[in-house]
């Protein structure tokens, strides 16, 4: 016999078995059942209204299809003769997927640094989740649930690989830092999330620039050592070292460059 249940089936759920054949009379035909141990199932016996004693399996103990998905049970149907007879058959049950398991990440956060200036389609990132549902209750689709708008234009992900690409200029400069959700939902519905921390790190892409904020000329020929003529800032908008500048003038002038601040 081939019974297909449920995995979601309640405790107490009833299935009934084809009746065995007999053609003995009274002591002789059919009396009882027997089944195999388990702990899945017991076995009732109903009378049918006919005086025929059919059979029901009674589930005691929730099943679960990730654990076990099918069980073999054996069935004897015992005659009340002398000799008793005896006949038996063998229960196949197929334990039939419901969506009972929503996609895991295998990270809750994800944590990667790219270098600013990443060639665009660059691989930022792979997450992935796992669902042991089977067929389309495993099926996981991937995107992005909470993303920052700087982030949007930046970053887009493969619904069916979790893989996440770079689709624009990443300039540390401007932001150094992305915080992106991440979304894995199932064919039935379930869903999970994930955070992802992108991290960009400096690389010297920036000039120093210099600066004039005011400049004194013409000046007296007669003008002391030590006199003010010109004001000017230096910057570098890279990082640590990247942005730190010095200075300096050429050598056959009679100036030379004093620093009013770091
Ligand atoms: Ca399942
Ligand atoms: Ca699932
Ligand atoms: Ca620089
Ligand atoms: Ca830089």
């Amino acid at each position: 016999m081939d019974l297909e249940i449920n995995e979601l089936a309640q405790p107490g759920a009833r299935f009934p078995l084809e009746p065995a054949q007999d053609p003995d009379v009274g002591a002789n035909s059919l009396q009882h059942y027997q089944l195999s141990p388990n702990p899945y199932f017991v076995l009732e016996l109903k009378e049918n209204p006919d005086g025929k004693k059919q059979a029901e399996l009674v589930l005691e103990k929730p099943l679960d299809r990730e654990k076990q998905s099918s069980q073999h049970l054996i069935l004897i149907a015992v005659d009340g003769g002398d000799p008793i007879r005896t006949g038996t058959t063998q229960i196949k049950i197929s334990v039939t997927d419901a969506n009972d398991n929503p996609p895991v990440f295998s990270e809750e956060i994800y944590k990667v640094n790219l270098k600013e200036n990443l060639p665009e389609g660059s691989l930022v990132l792979q997450v992935k989740a796992i669902d042991e549902d089977e067929g389309t209750y495993s099926k996981i689709t991937y995107s992005f649930s909470n993303i920052p708008q700087s982030a949007r234009h930046l970053f887009s992900i493969d619904p069916n690989n979790g893989r996440i690409t770079s689709k624009g200029f990443l300039d540390f400069e401007e932001i150094n830092s992305y915080i992106v959700g991440v979304v894995a939902r199932d064919g039935g519905g379930l869903a999970n999330h994930c955070s992802v921390h992108i991290q960009i790190l400096d690389e010297n892409d920036n000039v120093p620039e210099v600066i004039l904020t005011s400049v004194f000329s013409p000046i007296p020929e007669d003008s002391l050592s030590g006199t003010v003529i010109a004001l000017m800032k230096a910057r570098d908008r890279d990082d640590g070292g990247n942005g730190e500048v010095t200075c300096r003038i050429q050598d056959n002038v009679p100036f030379q460059i004093t620093f009013s601040s770091n």
